[in-house]
């Protein structure tokens, strides 16, 4: 396994500093035991990606949400919900999901769309689309749960071929006040980050968004992130583990206005590479890892997945992290060898828990209050979804 840190600042040119670690907050607090113990399980087939998500309709009420696709072809594959987690923790191998989608094939990563881009709220993302025959043709859903569950599937892309896609984001690209996507799209041979327009006129649910190419590379995860300059301004810049071509990418833009329109003021420079496949990053303001692939024994899903969770330990400097092994089989927690040492960035980690076979991306939420963290494990291998919480 290579897991990989990176800090402090990388001279990308003349122009910018990448500063990604920029300040680091004091700690007196000692060391405490983070331990997860098992809530139980209940049945899904094939769970692939989790989000835990808060939606308007139920306020401080936390649903989780998950997608499972099927590595065979001809196959449909479905996105589950289970609504009020908290009210469930007791009784988990009671659960029972919830319909949300089958229309989608090859359902990748889910989320919620900012209620600022629409001014509506409960709609979410689904990127879809792999290397499976009959399930690569993706595109990025948005899928309106006030329209009703099993929601219908809406937005498709103006690409004319074939791609997957595995995550979305949102920002005004081009300035006009309409919040676009952006997203990685790749097909084996071919990558790009993209953008696609907000549509100006009727109702952004039931038209086709004009895609724009903004660089090749970028593939399948990237993050957006305002960094800081020397000049003491920020840029918006995306930040991209290029899973194909083995690099670590960040793409800006110079426009005196943070726009995107315009391909010669796009600038992309490696980071980082000769590490092999990266797949996933989280940022904070202060420092980021980036995890590559390791111990490929199947095909499919093909990498790690990683969240941070940085209510775990409020007054820790350096936030616990828990990764997912995917076709490895473990879940690990990553602790910080010493929490107050800015010189020293090692991180010790250990299996928290063991599948057999593949498991996807978990999520981490303290979903009843108790400032505990719960995780929500997809054991893909074995259809079976764990909960497991920090809680003593
Ligand atoms: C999928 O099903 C269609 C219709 O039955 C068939 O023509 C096609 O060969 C199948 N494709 C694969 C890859 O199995
Ligand atoms: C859990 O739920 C099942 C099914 O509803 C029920 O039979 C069982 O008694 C419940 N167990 C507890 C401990 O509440
Ligand atoms: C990827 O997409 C490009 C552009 O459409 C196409 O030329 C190429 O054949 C595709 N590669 C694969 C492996 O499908
Ligand atoms: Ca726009
Ligand atoms: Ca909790």
């Amino acid at each position: 396994m290579t897991v990989l840190d990176v800090h402090f600042h990388y001279k990308v040119d003349m122009m910018m500093n990448l500063l990604l670690l920029v300040a680091l907050v004091p700690s007196a607090v000692l060391c405490q035991d983070l331990e997860a113990r098992s809530l139980g399980f209940f049945t899904v087939e094939y769970p692939a990606y989790t989000s835990v998500i808060d939606l308007a309709d139920t306020p401080g009420l936390y649903d989780l949400f998950v997608t499972t696709f099927e590595t065979q072809p001809n196959t449909t594959d479905e996105v589950y919900a289970v609504r009020d987690l908290a009210a469930r923790l007791d009784n988990v191998s009671a659960i029972t999901t919830e319909l949300v989608s089958d229309e989608i094939l090859y359902p990748n990563e889910i989320n919620l769309v900012p209620v600022e881009v629409f001014g509506t709220p409960d709609v979410l993302w689904l990127a879809s689309g792999f290397l499976v025959p009959t399930k690569n043709d993706g595109a990025v859903h948005l899928l309106s749960l006030q329209y009703g569950v099993p929601a219908t599937t809406v937005f498709v892309t103006d690409d004319p071929v074939p791609w997957f896609f595995h995550r979305a984001d949102f920002l005004d690209m081009n300035g006009d006040g309409l919040i676009d996507i952006v997203s990685a799209r790749c097909n084996v041979t071919n990558h790009a980050l993209m953008w696609y327009e907000h549509p100006s006129e009727g109702d952004p649910h039931k038209q086709i968004w004009k895609s724009h190419h903004i660089v090749d590379g970028p593939d399948i995860a990237f993050r957006i992130h305002e960094l800081p300059v020397p000049d003491g301004s920020t840029r918006t810049a995306i930040i991209s583990t290029q899973y194909f071509t083995q690099l670590l990418t960040v793409t800006w833009t110079e426009d005196e206005n943070g726009l995107w329109n315009d391909p010669s003021k796009i600038y992309q420079r490696v980071i980082d590479k000769d590490r092999g496949h990266y797949f996933d990053l989280e940022l904070s303001s202060w420092f980021y890892r980036i995890f590559t692939d390791f111990d490929r024994r199947s095909a499919f899903p093909s990498s790690d997945y990683l969240k941070s969770i940085p209510g775990s330990k409020p007054s820790y400097v350096k936030p616990e992290i828990i990764l997912s092994g995917d076709d490895d089989g473990n879940v690990y927690l990553f602790t910080a060898e010493d929490d107050k040492d800015p010189s020293n960035w090692n991180y010790a980690y250990a299996s928290i828990f063991a599948a057999e076979g593949i498991v996807g991306s978990v999520s981490v939420k303290d979903v009843d209050g108790d400032n505990y963290e719960e995780l929500f494990i997809p054991a893909y291998s074995q259809n079976e979804l764990h909960i497991m919480t920090f809680a003593p």
